[in-house]
Parts: C-alpha cells; structure tokens; sequence
C-alpha cells in the first residue's frame, strides 16, 4: 500500500506505523533513518502492510517541553490489518481510540502529599475523550440484545494507562495488540497503557443504556467514554464501579515451555528526578538517549531482553518492526502472549522473547512520550 502524507504543520513531522514490519526508511522513527516530512512538505510512505491485526499510526516527532507536539495532539488513528481468514463471529464491529487533551505541567508536590520531593514534573489533563468525542457528545453505540460486538480498544494517550468497564458486561479478550492471545476469556475491566490496544468480544445481553468509559470517576467526568444504547431501551445512562479492578496479560497466556535464547540483554531502567518544577531524565543501563549503547543483534538468532524496572513508574516498552512473546512478569513465567509493546509496573521485573527477522535499525523505547523526550530510548541494530 502507498499512504501520501501532507505536512500542513509548522514543525518537520512524520509517521511511525506502530506494530507494522515495515522497513527502518518509512517506518517513521527518525533515530532509525525515516526522513523527516519538512513543513509544507509531503512525502509516500510504501510497504507491505503486515502482519495482520490492530495496529495503529501516529506522530512520532519529538515533544519535550512542547505539550502542542507528537503524542499530546490527535496525530494518529487507526490502522487495521484484516486478517487472511476472519471466522468472523461477531455481529458488530467497533474501533475505540482513548485519548486525553489540554495537557499542563504540574508538580506533584503542589497537588497532594506523596511524591518524593525531589520528583520532576508529570502532566495532568482537563479532557479526555473516546474517538474525539467526550462521553455524552457523540452518537451512542447502538446495538441489540444477543449481539455480538467485536470492540478493538486502543490507547492513544500520551502519557496515562486507562482502566475501562461496561457495567453489566464482560470483555472476552480475544488479542492484546492485534495479536491473538492463546486462551480468550471473559474478564470485567480492560487495562490499557499508552500504545496498547485490546481486542475483545462482547456479548450484549443486559439490555439498557450504559457507559462504556473509564472506571476512574474523574477521568469518565473528563470525558473518557461513549454511551452504549440497545434498541428500544431510554432513559440516563447507567454506571457502576466494576467489582475488580485487577489486569493480568497471564490470564490469556499458555504454559508452553519457550526455547531458550541464544542471547540475553540486560536492561536496567532508573530515573533522575528532576525535582521540584524540574523534568525527570531516564536512563537504560545508566545512560540517556543519545548516549545509550546500541543492542546488537545477529539476524535468524533468537534473543531475550530481561528488563528490571528500578523506578516508581510504570513503562510501556515499545519494540519497533518486531512482535516479541512475554516470557516473564514480575515471579510469573509466561508464554503464548505476543505484543509490541508491554507494560512493565513500577518497581518490577519482566522479560520478552523475539526473533531479529527484519534486518535495519530498530528503536525500543518507553511509549509515555515525557519518558521517550527525556532519554527513555535506545536503538537495535544488525550486526
Ligand atoms: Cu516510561
């Protein structure tokens, strides 16, 4: 396929297919050698679109200091890979994008108790939305009893995980980032961190008007939802706080030994704080990007990346041009569970499983764009 991009910013742009193999040229992360698209300019992204699933587009330009740039912005949608064979069991097909806006720099300090003193700056947000709608602006999703709704759920924040329910309902998840997971099951919340998306079949049985939106009453108040309506049923929609509020990728996993790696990289991810209405810097291995020692890979060898997460924030580790299988969470072993980018929670531990199949370099980075901004990324290149 040919995507031709116009820039009609002011700033140089370009766009990163998340989840795709593509190769480093126009695979759209300018560390990896994508040219930049210069303002005014445009440019033809042309490749074969693979593997099949949910996968996503956006911005991949640099923010920093700039909450008008990159990931803050609505740069970026969808991008949907249908696969080959689609047995198709599902009535209805829905996208959600969450995504939240009006991002401000706020200490910590200044807002509650709790924050270690010496702490940078986080962002906070006044809106949030489903698809650019805030929840009771849009149009309802319509649906009718003994449907089955096929929901494909990304997160498309810049920096926050989102926490969603359908009061009355389960998601029976299907895949975790466009990938298939091994074992479906129904589960009563989804938990998505930035980048992440969910493929999950729901069985619409409990007829009335509901919010579909974020379990956290004030991010839903900001706007984080959509009203689902069945056919002939009126009246305020309805929420009620999920009983769980637990998420667990193992759930879907198998226990299917892995073949053992022919290397392993040990990557150990810290922060500096950057104090008081200063900004953090990150770290892998002791080292901010630039500086960050490139991981080397050998093509057709099969490698581990075992990650110790010495920070009180959670990173969503995004992999470019390659799916990897989780093969340990924090005690946990795992397999089956294929993703591009895996939340690692704050002080914990995980390792991932991939294949170096598609020559070029390739960037591995934190997805929360204040983590990427400020050093959280390094690059992998062929021997
Ligand atoms: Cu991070």
């Amino acid at each position: 396929m040919t995507v031709d991009v116009q820039n009609d910013s002011d700033v140089p742009e370009l766009v990163h297919w998340h989840g795709l193999y593509v190769p480093s040229e126009v695979d759209g992360a300018m560390e990896e050698g994508t040219p930049m698209v210069p303002p005014g300019g445009s440019r033809q992204y042309s490749f074969v679109a693979q593997p099949s699933g949910t996968r996503w587009y956006h911005t991949h330009a640099f923010a920093g200091k700039d909450l008008r740039r990159s990931l803050y912005s609505g740069q970026f949608g969808f991008f949907y890979i249908e696969p080959k064979n689609n047995p198709g069991q599902y009535d209805q097909e829905v996208f959600i994008a969450a995504h939240q806006w009006n991002p401000e720099f706020v200490s910590m300090q200044d807002l509650r108790k709790g924050p270690p003193p010496d702490n940078g700056l986080e962002v906070m947000y006044r809106a949030a939305s489903f698809n650019g709608k805030a929840l009771g602006h849009g149009e309802p999703i319509r649906v009718r009893t003994g449907n089955r709704v096929l929901f494909h759920v990304l997160n498309a924040s810049a920096t926050d995980d989102v926490h969603l329910a359908l009061p009355g309902h389960d998601f029976n998840v299907i895949a975790l980032d466009g990938n298939p997971v091994p074992n479906p099951r129904p589960v009563p919340i989804l938990v998505l961190a930035p980048a992440e998306r969910i493929d999950a079949i729901v069985e619409m049985k409990q007829p009335g008007v509901w919010v579909f939106g974020a379990t956290e009453d004030s991010m839903r108040e900001m706007g984080m939802g959509v009203v689902v309506e069945y056919a002939g049923q009126h009246g305020a929609p309805q929420w009620s706080k999920p009983q769980s509020s637990t998420w667990d990728y193992t759930v879907f996993d198998t226990t299917t030994a892995v073949p053992e790696p022919d290397y392993r990289f040990s990557l150990v991810f810290e922060k500096i704080p950057g104090g008081h209405g200063g900004f953090n810097r990150w770290t892998i291995n002791g080292k901010s990007w630039p500086d960050v020692d490139p991981l080397v890979v050998k093509a057709g060898q099969r490698y581990r990346m075992v990650m110790e997460n010495r920070s009180g924030d959670d990173h969503p580790i995004h992999l470019h041009r390659h799916t990897f299988e989780l093969t340990r969470i924090g005690e946990k072993m795992t397999s089956g569970i294929r993703k591009d980018t895996v939340n690692i929670p704050r002080r914990q531990s995980a390792e991932i499983d991939f294949v170096a199949d598609d020559p070029g370099l390739t960037l591995f980075h934190c997805h929360m764009q204040l983590h990427m901004d400020f050093g959280f990324m390094a690059l992998m290149r062929y021997a």
